[in-house]
């Protein structure tokens, strides 16, 4: 029986990287996200009995709850979560900072991982086994100018990562967390809202992590024998040797 691996944030960067690498692997994926047309762009390419999208929102708990309550028999056998949806939203000191994006992060990064986190566990219960992977970020381990509440929210997830693992462990559940440095996705577009020649800036001069190399990393975590948890994973490009230090070409 083929596994299935449920990925948040699967429309795009390292989410839509995960699930492409995870059905290579052989994995059949249950696809998320707010863009309904991306997810079924991924059906059509990986075929209709591979890909199950579920289109919510993660701020949203109950149609977080109803989605996964929605999924037919066939695809409720979960084995592995990958907890990816998730984005920074403005760059700014805390005197001048956006309420709206403070929520924003909050609510998506923390909250949302929790929901679908609470939406799927049940599933991996009933089989006593299952794999969960929290992409969090180098700003989970580290903070950086005017990345104040989007490092709280990965510090969070750094938290939560550590604290599901020792849960969860009497369970047969395994939890990994994967903290990314930079990485070249749409994140830098969502952050600037949208300003795609400073979200360009951020990738300039260096060769950044691509969300391909993301996606690897998770295949090979949650391939691992059933004795072996990878349990943290920093992965940074080579140039980048800290959040705020990163070797640019002049
Ligand atoms: P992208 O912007 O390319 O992808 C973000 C994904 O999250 C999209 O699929 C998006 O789907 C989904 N998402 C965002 N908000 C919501 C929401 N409210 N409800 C449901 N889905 C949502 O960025 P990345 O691939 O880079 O980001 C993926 C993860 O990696 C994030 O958690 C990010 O913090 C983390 N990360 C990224 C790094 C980077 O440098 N890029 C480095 C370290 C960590 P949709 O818009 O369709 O809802
Ligand atoms: C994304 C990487 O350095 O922009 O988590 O915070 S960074």
């Amino acid at each position: 029986m083929t596994k299935i691996a449920f990925v948040t944030g699967a429309t795009s960067g390292i989410g839509l990287a995960t699930a492409l690498e995870l059905a290579g692997k052989g994995y059949r994926i249950i696809a998320t996200g707010r863009r309904q047309d991306r997810l079924q762009e991924l059906q059509q390419k990986l075929g209709e009995g591979q890909v199950y999208p579920l289109t919510f929102d993660v701020r949203d708990k109950l149609a977080v709850q109803e989605a996964v309550a929605s999924l037919p028999q066939e695809w409720r056998k979960v084995e592995v979560l990958v907890n990816n949806a998730g984005n920074a939203h403005g760059l700014a000191p805390i005197q001048d900072g956006s309420l709206d994006d403070w929520d924003a992060m909050i609510d998506i990064n923390v909250k949302g991982l929790l929901y679908v986190t609470k939406a799927v566990l049940p599933l991996m219960q009933e089989q006593r086994k299952g794999h969960i992977v929290n992409i969090g970020s180098i700003a989970g381990k580290e903070v950086y100018p005017n990345g104040n509440v989007y490092c709280a929210s990965k510090h969070a997830v750094d938290a939560l990562s550590k604290a599901m693992r020792i849960d969860l462990v009497e369970q047969g559940i395994k939890v990994s967390e994967v903290n990314p440095g930079l990485v070249e996705t749409e994140f830098s577009e969502v952050r600037f809202k949208g300003d795609t020649e400073r979200a360009a800036t951020v990738y300039q001069g260096y060769a950044p992590l691509q969300a391909q190399d993301i996606a690897e990393l998770i295949g090979f975590i949650v391939t691992r024998p059933a004795h072996v948890n990878l349990a943290e994973v920093l992965v940074l490009p080579a140039a980048q040797a800290s959040a705020t230090i990163v070797t640019k070409q002049q």
